[in-house]
């Protein structure tokens, strides 16, 4: 790490946790101190001594469109002559609301929020007012976000209580979540079997992206999907990754399966910090003040955050991009793999358009106990090799590596160029 980002990472721990304002940025999951961002543009990253990097983190998804996305920037620049929040209602977030409504049809009425975690919160509570249930059920490797019903790991049995997935989680609560195994449908059917009319909802991001990048197995959603309408269970789709990355409609359009809710995040901000939480308008319609379940924020529909995420779905809206990213992203991870089999090192990829994994073993990866059970220590050693030869990739085995609509043929052969000389030192 350069000189600038080491005095920057022992002042800033002297006043913030792990000097870092959210802990994966920390680099303690590869054992490399973070170097200290000053800008992007582009697919580019530049740190606080100058050195550039190619970005494959995309601030963890929401920059599908490269940093300094000209036309964002311009729009933010004549919005910042306007103020910056108001506290009141705007026509700007009447503007994205209606634009999530029109590219999600299972979106009938949705509510902005501040973060991924204020939305999936937001969501299991209208979940559990609205079905009057407390249980609710997610799945082990699945993030959230981190309200504490959400940060619960998976029980002693399958389809047992949660427990507290961090101190400082109630017990008591941790109990009413249950995390059973991604893709395991029998799991899903046998908790439902249990506790039936005690579950609210089922949460689950349709394509798993907090774990590295898993997919769902053939019938797996649908099954869900199916159980939890015969039950009366809400189905929340945490489409905070997926939703504009894998395609306008998000996981949902691609597998066909229409949620009860749908939480976003990330791109729907163009980089501001936004979240959000839609579905079925007789549900949507019992959120305070329309309804009596609570939910609040002070700078929900930031006037700047809404235009610089009008601006991206406006541009997003020529679905000609994603077939461009999709051509990246195919070129990115079949040179990965090309250079992997090349070097003689195992690896396994799995890609979903421009969010995709590489993990180190030679078993498919199909849900967290085999994620876990690749090669993390080859991982820590090729992400510090890639960083050395500056291709910024996620600091942990268990993200998503990002492909923009800034990153070009020259940029993504650098890369695999790299990503060769890298697997040939594992
Ligand atoms: P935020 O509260 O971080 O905006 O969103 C939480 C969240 C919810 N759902 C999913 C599927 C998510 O991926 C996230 C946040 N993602 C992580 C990285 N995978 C954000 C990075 C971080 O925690 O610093």
């Amino acid at each position: 790490m350069g000189k600038r980002s080491t005095e920057l990472f022992l002042k800033a721990r002297n006043v913030i946790p792990g000097g870092v304002n959210s802990p994966v940025r920390a680099g303690r999951n590869v054992g490399v101190d973070p170097p200290f961002i000053q800008r992007g543009d582009g697919c580019y990253l530049w740190d606080a001594d100058g050195t550039r990097y190619i970005d494959y983190v995309c601030s963890w998804g929401p920059m599908i469109l490269g940093h300094r996305h000209p036309e964002v920037i311009q729009a933010l620049n004549a919005a910042l002559e306007n103020g910056t929040s108001y506290g009141a209602p705007t026509e700007l977030e009447v503007g994205l609301a209606e634009m999530i409504v029109e590219a999600v049809p299972s979106i009938e009425m949705v509510r902005m929020v501040n973060s991924g975690t204020e939305a999936t919160m937001s969501a299991i509570r209208l979940a559990r007012g609205f079905t009057r249930r407390n249980i609710v059920i997610k799945f082990d490797g699945c993030y959230h976000g981190h309200s504490d019903s959400c940060l619960v790991s998976a029980g002693s049995g399958v389809a047992t209580f949660g427990i507290p997935g961090s101190p400082g989680v109630p017990e008591d609560l941790a109990r009413l979540t249950i995390s059973l195994p991604f893709n395991d449908l029998s799991a899903v059917e046998q908790a439902v079997d249990r506790f039936s009319d005690q579950i609210a909802a089922v949460i689950i991001e349709p394509i798993a992206g907090n774990m590295g990048v898993v997919l769902p197995n053939e019938g797996f959603l649908e099954g869900i999907r199916s159980v939890t309408r015969k039950h009366g269970i809400l189905l929340i789709f945490d489409e905070i990754i997926t939703g504009f990355r894998v395609s306008p409609g998000g996981a949902q359009e691609i597998y066909d399966i229409t949620p009860d809710l749908t939480c976003l995040g990330k791109i729907i901000g163009g980089g501001l910090p936004v979240g959000a939480y839609g579905g079925r308008r007789d549900i949507m319609s019992h959120v305070a003040p329309e309804g009596d379940i609570y939910q609040a924020g002070t700078l929900s529909g930031n006037p700047l955050a809404m235009t610089a995420g009008l601006i991206t779905l406006r541009i997003l809206k020529n679905r000609e991009i994603y077939d461009k990213i999709e051509e990246k992203s195919a070129l990115l991870f079949a040179g990965l793999d090309d250079a992997a089999q090349q070097a003689g090192v195992g690896l396994i990829i799995n890609r979903a358009g421009s969010m995709g994994s590489i993990f180190f073993g030679k078993s498919p990866v199909f849900d967290f106990e085999s994620a876990k059970s690749t090669d993390s220590t080859k991982y820590v050693s090729f992400y510090r090799e890639m960083l050395a030869q500056r291709i910024y990739l996620a600091p942990s085995p268990f993200e998503a590596l990002f492909v923009s609509a800034a990153h070009n043929e020259k940029t993504i052969t650098k890369t695999i160029d790299a990503a060769f000389q890298s697997f040939k030192r594992l």
